[in-house]
């Protein structure tokens, strides 16, 4: 360093270190206000999860489509979408991503409350891609990612970072990494909401070609979903058995897996049916294999 450069005046140097002071600031408001990731922030992003971090760009998009929901669905009344997005920091920022319970998400399920219309729900399991393609189709049924809430988050990452404000844009914990994440535990706070809300006819879209049971063990329609659904609200658990068109017929309602599973709704006190491919699903299927066997009206159940 030359002398000439020590030598610089007193007023300089203050002007320059609050330059640096103010610049340094910004970049973080950037990365706790908007969800950017600052490129002088991501080397210290904490430990390293398996899982994708979080989505780049994320307030903009949860705060987009909070606006695009209440725009097709007028009747969602006015959700202050800022206040959203700030539930969701308050949920996981300066926390360890693995210790996130589903009570960290009470007051942003709170600002996203929604009624759901009786008979409206369709819960799945191994029938993401179908299900979805279904309620596009028919709009006569809302699957969990039809609600305010799943629309909001549907494919996002997120985590935040323990003791740190920001987000975590390096990685976040994977689905099965730890118990209590920042992304399952959304999830599963979710998926009872949604259960907890539903009356009249509740709807199942299961897979009928998939190897092993019908629904998983562990899965969500099992743990969280039939658990939380109220049996004086609840007149009866509908499952729709779905066959891929041009798959194996593996399990159908009179198989051992779907009479386990009945007895585990009943064991709920709720009631009771199933449909082998339920013929408006079957529709949809046959909209792309108009010439299979199954499409041909003679042939529908
Ligand atoms: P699924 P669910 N590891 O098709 O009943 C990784 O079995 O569970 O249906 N990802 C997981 C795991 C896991 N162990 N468990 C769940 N997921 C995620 C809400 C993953 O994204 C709706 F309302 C997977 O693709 C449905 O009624 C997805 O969950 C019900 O939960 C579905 O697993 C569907 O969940």
């Amino acid at each position: 360093m030359s002398w000439h450069c020590a030598s610089r005046p007193v007023i300089g140097n203050l002007w320059l270190g609050s330059m640096l002071t103010l610049m340094a600031l910004m970049v973080l408001a950037s990365t706790v206000v908007n969800g950017h990731a600052p490129i002088s922030n991501q080397k210290d992003q904490g430990k390293k999860y398996t899982g994708a971090g979080t989505t780049s760009n994320l307030r903009n998009i949860v705060i987009g489509r909070c606006y695009h929901y209440m725009s097709l669905y007028p009747d969602t009344g006015d959700k202050n979408c800022t206040d959203i997005w700030q539930e969701l920091i308050d949920a996981v920022q300066k926390k360890d991503p693995c210790k996130i319970s589903e009570e960290d998400y009470t007051r942003l399920s709170l600002v996203s409350a929604q009624t759901i219309p009786c008979d409206k729900t369709l819960l799945w399991s191994r029938t993401n891609d179908l299900v979805h393609r279904y309620t596009k189709a028919t709009q006569n049924f809302i699957t969990l990612e039809d609600t305010f809430l799943g629309f909001l988050f549907n494919g996002l990452m997120w985590c935040g970072k323990p003791l740190r404000p920001g987000m975590n844009f390096k990685s976040c914990p994977a689905w099965n990494e730890c118990d209590k994440n920042s992304i399952s535990s959304f999830w599963k706070m979710a998926s009872a909401a949604f259960a907890r809300s539903s009356c009249g006819v509740v709807n199942v879209m299961l897979n009928g070609s998939a190897d092993g049971d019908i629904a998983r063990k562990e899965s969500i329609l099992r743990t969280v979903e039939i658990p939380n659904m109220d049996p004086a609200r609840v007149s009866e658990v509908k499952l729709w058995v779905i066959d891929d068109i041009q798959g194996e017929d593996k399990n159908s309602c009179d198989s051992k897996s779907l009479l386990e599973l009945k007895q585990y709704i009943e064991e709920h006190n709720l009631k009771y049916s199933c449909i082998d491919n339920y013929r408006p699903v079957q529709a949809l299927q046959c909209a792309d294999n108009p010439d299979h066997a199954a499409c041909n009206r003679c042939n529908y159940h």
